[in-house]
């Protein structure tokens, strides 16, 4: 299994009843209205990135006009204008904005997934949703592994599934389990002795963005350590 093999796999993926239902109803007469004329994913939103990354950036789900319209992660949304803006001033993507596939855009170093595929109602998955989805985490920390230094999470559900990947790859995690927060760090140790460092990073939602918790300095910041 290859990187374009597994996003083929999850693409295609109908596990979450619930999930189904809202990524495709959201598709076909949810719209937004400023975007009703276009077609919609409606489907999980499979990885974007370099495949031969060695930084993994962990989102939380896919936004229901966002990821689940454009079928990019972070792609359309206000989310994706702060993620790759600040890629782009790191060095990490091509151009500072992601509209559409096919824009151009183009990742050096960095693949992004998340953790979980399909875009949730309030952007709240539940918990049977993320254990769900969990295994795809597992399968794309699996083909990153032999290269991976270390990952982002960014808000706190990632950092945890993150943490969850890492045990069930047999990598030792440092006990009491490491504290999610912005800027945090915890390094984790593959069954092979590599150290891989998860930093955590506020969620570039609007909700932290707009209110100004999360800033672009903030930001920048958590890039640099990867
Ligand atoms: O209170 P808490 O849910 O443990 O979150 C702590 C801290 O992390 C809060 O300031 C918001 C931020 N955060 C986030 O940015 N994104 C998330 O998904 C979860 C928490
Ligand atoms: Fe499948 Fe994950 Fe989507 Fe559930 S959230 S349907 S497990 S891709």
């Amino acid at each position: 299994l290859d990187v374009s093999e597994l996003d083929a796999r999850i693409s295609v993926c109908r596990a979450c009843p619930r999930l189904v239902d809202w990524r495709e109803s959201v598709a076909v007469t949810g719209r937004r209205a400023s975007f009703a004329d276009q077609p919609y994913w409606g489907r999980p939103g499979p990885s974007f990135g370099d495949p031969d990354a060695d930084v993994l950036i962990v989102g939380l789900a896919p936004a229901a006009n966002g990821t689940n319209r454009t079928g990019r992660m972070f792609t359309g949304d206000r989310s994706g204008d702060w993620l790759y803006a600040a890629l782009h001033r790191a060095g990490f993507a091509s151009q500072p904005s992601s509209v559409a596939a096919g824009d151009g855009l183009e990742l050096t170093g960095i693949r992004i997934v998340a953790t979980v595929r399909c875009a949730p109602p309030e952007n709240k998955p539940t918990t049977v949703e993320k254990a769900t989805c969990a295994p795809w985490l597992d399968r794309d920390l699996e083909l990153c592994e032999p290269r991976l230094r270390s990952m982002l999470a960014l808000g706190g559900i990632a950092w945890d599934a993150a943490l969850g990947a890492a045990r069930r790859r047999g990598w030792h995690v440092p006990r009491p389990k490491p504290r999610f927060g912005h800027g945090a760090e915890a390094d984790l140790t593959t069954a092979d002795g590599r150290v891989v460092r998860l930093v955590g990073s506020y969620h570039v939602s609007q909700q932290n963005t707009f209110t100004g918790r999360l800033t672009e300095a903030m930001l920048d910041d958590v890039l640099r350590r990867l």
